[in-house]
């Protein structure tokens, strides 16, 4: 029998499940599944096989740590299948063999046990992307593992033959609709708290037709990425790390308050010697939404926050974080000049304030001008301080060494927002057209969580925006979930099908659609 798991890592929608299974052909609530919705909606999520062998938690150890699961749902014919599977990586293998938990906190090898010495840590939890006929399950801090979409059995570590020689391979990449190319990178590659980034063009048919490798300013989080036809774009995000603090236990990752906002820039088949790192105002760029070029100039679709986006994981190092959502944010079109002289950049177009993250376009639309954006939010009302909002739960206890840090056997976690250790992130999802700045917002309710909501598109020639939004919506207190199906343009008008998923289905990370008419690109 496995070793119990840590008391604050049990709480509503965080509760350990660890099972593998499908469902197939899901029960109806409400509704009716569009005949025309065909494809794979698919999510990583993390789902400790064994606890973390660690005294204290960080709020990462408990919202980012777990073994990589794919979790899938399968469209098609007024129909949908439900299936969930870890990602049978090194270190998966390595316990189930063992029978016990081998690997300590989040990122940080040397708290693992050492029969875990020379066993890949990666966990594969964090991005799914599909390329070249196979699923990608990526966590930034090793190499991806190929999962089959059919299947969702795991193929095997993804290094592209050989040619990815990068220790670690984001789990955001580009794709180019046009090409069929994914432009990806690894940093921290030559290791933890290195300043290396490799970058890496791979064609349509999974060959690296380009690569790059320079070093970034600071040894920062480099999260996610930009591409247009001629440029790729590196925001590095400002948490740091520090191997002789993760050797004594500390947290992974602390923000840096002080450190601008770093931006950089390398032509797409650009070598090593033309990256150029740009500058600009004290503030954070969450996940890129989409990016774009005009007249030379690059346009970059991103969340702006003035303060740390991250707060309810990452605090800084004199242990400020904050609540999910708190700190100010606001929807921004940066306009970027590659070859600008004094290296900065100061222009953008403000779209106003929001309280979300995640945003999706219609993926068809990557690398050009879109007009629409999906939102996931946390609705008004609900929010810290807003009408409905319940009264904040007891403040964390400060204990142990570091900011964040808790017992492993009880207390409670930094994780979250004001309605507790079941985070309701998002409770509400709005489109957002940027040609009018026109809102449409669809509030899933109270006591609810909406988790990363994809657009499908109705066919492959269909209009941008033309198509659904799927989600998976939990109730707190419920084991189990549903999935919400909204007219894309048309999300006020709330579901236009409701389904029943009778298991738990805990929080998951990014998720991502292949639509029905890519399915013939599927390879076993
Ligand atoms: C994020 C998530 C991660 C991670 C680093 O979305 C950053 C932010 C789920 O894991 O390791
Ligand atoms: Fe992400």
């Amino acid at each position: 029998m496995t070793a119990p798991f840590p008391a604050p890592m049990k709480f509503g929608q965080d509760e350990p499940l660890r099972f593998e299974g499908e469902i197939i052909d899901l029960e109806l609530i409400e509704g009716e599944i569009p005949a025309d919705l065909e494809g794979l909606l698919t999510q990583a999520v993390p789902e400790y096989l064994y606890p973390p062998v660690t005294k204290t938690l960080f709020p990462m150890d408990m919202g980012a740590g777990g073994d990589g699961m794919v979790r899938a749902f399968r469209f098609g014919g007024g129909k949908v299948d439900f299936a969930t599977k870890f990602v049978k990586t090194e270190r998966f293998l390595a316990q189930r063999k063992a029978k016990r938990g081998l690997f300590g906190q989040y990122r940080n090898p040397y708290t693992d046990d050492p029969a875990a010495a020379g066993i890949e840590r990666t966990t594969a939890n964090t991005g799914i992307n599909f390329h070249n006929g196979v699923l990608l399950a990526a966590k930034e801090d090793g190499l991806s593992y190929m999962v089959n979409a059919l299947t969702l059995e795991t193929i095997g570590k993804y290094d592209a033959n050989g040619a990815i020689t990068s220790k670690t391979l984001s789990a955001h990449v580009r794709m180019d609709p046009k090409t069929g190319e994914m432009l990806t990178f690894g940093y921290f590659a030559d290791g933890i708290g290195s300043k290396t980034i490799r970058y890496y063009v791979v064609d349509k048919g999974g060959k690296v037709t380009h690569s790059a490798v320079f070093q970034a300013p600071e040894a920062f989080m480099v999260h996610d990425c930009g591409a247009t036809d001629n440029y790729f774009l590196f925001p590095l995000m400002q948490f740091s790390t520090d191997v002789e603090r993760i050797k004594q236990g500390g947290p992974f990752y602390v923000w840096e308050p002080d450190a601008p906002m770093i931006m950089g820039v390398i032509p797409r088949y650009g070598s090593g010697d033309q990256v150029k790192w740009l500058r600009g105002p004290n503030c954070v760029l969450t996940h890129t939404i989409n990016t774009f070029e005009e007249d030379g100039l690059i346009k970059f679709d991103v969340l702006r926050v003035d303060g740390n986006c991250f707060g309810f994981i990452i605090p800084d190092l004199k242990g400020r974080g904050g609540l999910f959502g708190e700190a100010p944010t606001r929807l921004v079109r940066w306009t970027i000049d590659p070859n600008a002289s004094d290296g900065r950049i100061t222009e953008f177009k403000d779209y106003g304030p929001v309280r979300g993250e995640g945003a999706h376009i219609d993926d068809r639309w990557a690398g050009r001008r879109h007009r629409y954006i999906w939102l996931p939010e946390l609705h008004q009302s609900t929010a810290a301080g807003g009408a409905k909002s319940p009264p904040p739960p007891p403040p964390p206890p400060q204990v142990g060494r570091w900011p964040g840090e808790v017992p492993a056997g009880g207390g409670q976690p930094r994780m979250g927002n004001e309605h507790g250790n079941s985070p309701t992130m998002f409770n509400a999802i709005t489109r957002i057209d940027m040609e009018t700045g026109e809102r449409r917002q669809w509030f899933a309710g109270e006591g609810v969580n909406l988790q990363d909501p994809v657009f499908c598109p109705r066919s492959a020639n269909a209009p941008e925006g033309d198509g659904y939004i799927v989600g998976i919506r939990n109730r707190h207190g419920v084991r189990g979930g549903e999935l919400v199906i909204l007219e894309a343009m048309n999300i006020e008008k709330g579901p236009i099908c409701v389904i029943n998923v009778p298991v738990p289905l805990k929080l998951g990370i990014h998720s991502a659609w292949l639509p029905g008419y890519r399915y013939g690109e599927i390879r076993a």
